[in-house]
Order: structure tokens, then C-alpha cells, then sequence
């Protein structure tokens, strides 16, 4: 880690304790569903691999998004003017939030927020260097919980929460109208939150996207395991698991499971999980919706839908997300 990096900001340290995720780990691994939240998909390795999937071939949503941003969202962004406070939880390798980022007004601030130390940490680097103008303020945090935002040098006038990968899709109803309405505190009074949401669309292509012919999907899914392996001291047989993400008609959702091959055993931290052949650690499910059922969820988190992006065929959504009159988050400032 050089020291250019490390001046970034002192929040960087605050990566999330590891006795803390095992605990979790063990919760999921022991569980009558087995289960491991994708939030642990993202190692370094991990982060790589979902980059890789972005650019395949079956797996619209990266190009589609994109497509969507550079449509609407540098007027958008232009035009709401200086001191902004861009907020990305789960900004990964930032490839979406250039074309914001790019449109900024200066002074502006970016707070990138990311699980992945090591890959936030190169990634907060280069966007120093790429912009100049723009103070970057990087957190290593698990935004599924509670963090602080880091103090600006400049004044902010307006935030704005930017979660435009569609990865809200990860979470249950509940949770997802959890993180909707951390979001809304997050943005506070008179923020913005602009949230990506996949739509329902033919079974053919939904699970194409997530079974690619490269069998680049399966790789970072079982890239869960080979990362137990690594960092817990787990003793997983990664030949002995197979990938597999069917699409779940009346749940609205792919669900991504590893399989286990056959009966076996595997160990970490100091406890044994049995498998039976056939049984999965599920492994992360990415829900479906439609713009009403969207705009529900928004609105009991406080929040609603001021206007919605989509491509021509409308594949995907990007929301745009005002904070609701009356609603007590809204007065709620950061
Ligand atoms: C990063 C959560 C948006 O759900 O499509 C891609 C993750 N999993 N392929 C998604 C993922 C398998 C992705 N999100």
C-alpha cells in the first residue's frame, strides 16, 4: 500500500473485523439451507472475476446500465451543480460512476464504499489521478451495516447515494427496504438516491446471464470456497462443488447455489460441515422486478420515485429516488 493512498482518507482502516465474518460464515455453513452471503464474493480475486463477468457476452446488465447513464445522466448530474457528495455503496471498480463523475460540477466529493480493501483501495488511487478535481474519500465498510461518512475539506450542499448496479436485487424484500432506507439517511434532506433495478424478463435470457458459456459465473461462485480455503483455513474441495443459478419463477429470482457433488466433509474454523450429495450452500439470489412492485418498495422506505430511466426495450431501470414528504428519514441530515 503506498502512502499516496493512505493519505487518502484515515477511514480506509476501518475494514470490517474478520472474526466478525467468520462467525457469520459459520451461521450460514451450519444452517439447515446452507447459506453464504455474496457480500463475500469480493476478495481481491472476486472483484476481478465480477469485472469479467461485466463484460460477457450473456450478461447484459453492465452494457445496459452503462447505456442508461450515458444517456440521462450527465445533464442530470450538471445540472443539480457544485457541492456535491456522490455516496457509492459497493462501488467496486467505480467503471459505472465515471460517467457521473466525469459531469460533476467542482467542488465536488466521492465517497466510494467497499467491503474489498485491497481492490477500493487501488481503485480510490487511480481516480485521484484521474480526477484532480474531485476529493475522493474512500471507506473499506460493509454497507449492509451502520458506517460514518467521512468529514469533506469542502462544503456540501447535496448528497447523492448512487447504487446503480442492480445489486438491491441481492437482498429480500425486508432487507432490501432496509438498505433503501439507510440510503434515504445516508442522502438526508433533500438528497438523492439512484438506485438500479433489473426487470423481469424471459427465463432464457435471465439464466443465460448468469450461466455463461465461458464458465466464468461458476468460477466466481466457487471462488466463495477457494476464499475460505485461503483466508479461513477451510479445506473445501473445490472439484467436488458444482455451480448452478436456475431461475426461480415465483420468487422473482435467479438463485445461485453451490452444489455438493457428493456426501462429504469439509472443515474451518475448528467446525465440520457435513454435506449430503445433491445439498448447496446458497450462495446469493438476485430478484427480478417491475416498476410498480419497485415503486412499493421505495415508498416504504421513504421514498419515492421521481423518474425512471430504462433502455429502449426495457431490460433494466435505473430509479431515481427523492426522499418522501413526511417522511421522518427525511429529516434525518448527514
Ligand atoms: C453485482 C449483485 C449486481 O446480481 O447480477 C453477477 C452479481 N452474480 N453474476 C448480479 C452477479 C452472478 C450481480 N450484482
Amino acid at each position: 500500500m503506498s502512502s499516496h493512498a493512505a493519505a487518502l482518507s484515515p477511514d480506509i482502516a476501518a475494514a470490517p473485523a474478520s472474526d466478525l465474518l467468520l462467525a457469520e460464515i459459520l451461521t450460514g455453513l451450519t444452517a439447515r439451507q446452507k447459506y453464504l452471503y455474496p457480500k463475500f464474493f469480493y476478495d481481491q480475486h472476486g472483484s476481478e472475476l465480477f469485472d469479467r463477468i461485466c463484460e460477457l457476452p450473456e450478461y447484459y446488465l453492465t452494457r445496459i446500465v452503462q447505456a442508461i447513464l450515458e444517456t440521462h445522466a450527465p445533464r442530470f448530474i450538471r445540472r443539480l451543480g457544485p457541492g456535491i457528495r456522490l455516496v457509492e455503496p459497493g462501488s467496486g471498480s467505480s467503471l459505472k460512476t465515471r460517467v457521473l463523475l466525469d459531469a460533476l460540477v467542482a467542488p465536488a466529493v466521492y465517497v466510494p464504499v467497499d467491503i474489498s480493501r485491497s481492490h477500493l483501495l487501488a481503485v480510490a488511487e487511480s481516480l485521484v489521478t484521474r480526477y484532480p478535481c474531485i476529493e475522493i474519500l474512500p471507506v473499506c465498510a460493509d454497507f449492509t451495516l451502520p458506517f460514518d461518512l467521512p468529514d469533506a475539506a469542502l462544503p456540501i450542499r447535496q448528497t447523492v447515494v448512487f447504487f446503480p448496479g442492480s445489486t438491491i436485487g441481492n437482498f429480500d424484500r425486508d432487507e432490501a427496504i432496509a438498505l433503501l432506507r439507510m440510503m434515504a439517511q445516508l442522502a438526508g434532506h433533500d438528497g438523492l438516491v439512484i438506485v438500479g433495478a433489473d426487470l423481469r424478463k424471459s427465463r432464457a435470457v435471465l439464466e443465460a446471464a448468469y450461466n455463461d458459456a465461458a464458465g466464468v459465473t461458476a468460477e466466481f461462485n466457487l471462488n466463495l470456497l477457494a476464499r475460505l480455503n485461503r483466508e479461513y483455513g477451510a479445506d473445501f474441495d473445490l472439484d467436488a462443488f458444482e455451480h448452478r443459478a436456475p431461475w426461480v419463477e415465483k420468487d422473482s429470482r435467479i438463485e445461485m447455489h453451490l452444489v455438493s457433488r457428493r456426501a462429504q466433509r469439509a472443515r474451518i474454523g475448528g467446525a465440520e460441515i457435513v454435506f449430503e450429495a445433491g445439498e448447496s450452500i446458497w450462495t446469493e439470489s438476485c430478484h427480478k422486478y417491475d416498476c410498480d412492485q419497485f415503486a412499493a418498495m421505495a415508498a416504504a422506505a421513504g421514498l419515492d420515485v421521481r423518474e425512471i430511466w430504462m433502455d429502449d426495450e426495457q431490460r433494466f431501470s435505473v430509479q431515481l429516488l427523492v426522499v418522501g414528504e413526511g417522511n421522518p428519514h427525511g429529516e434525518q441530515d448527514n
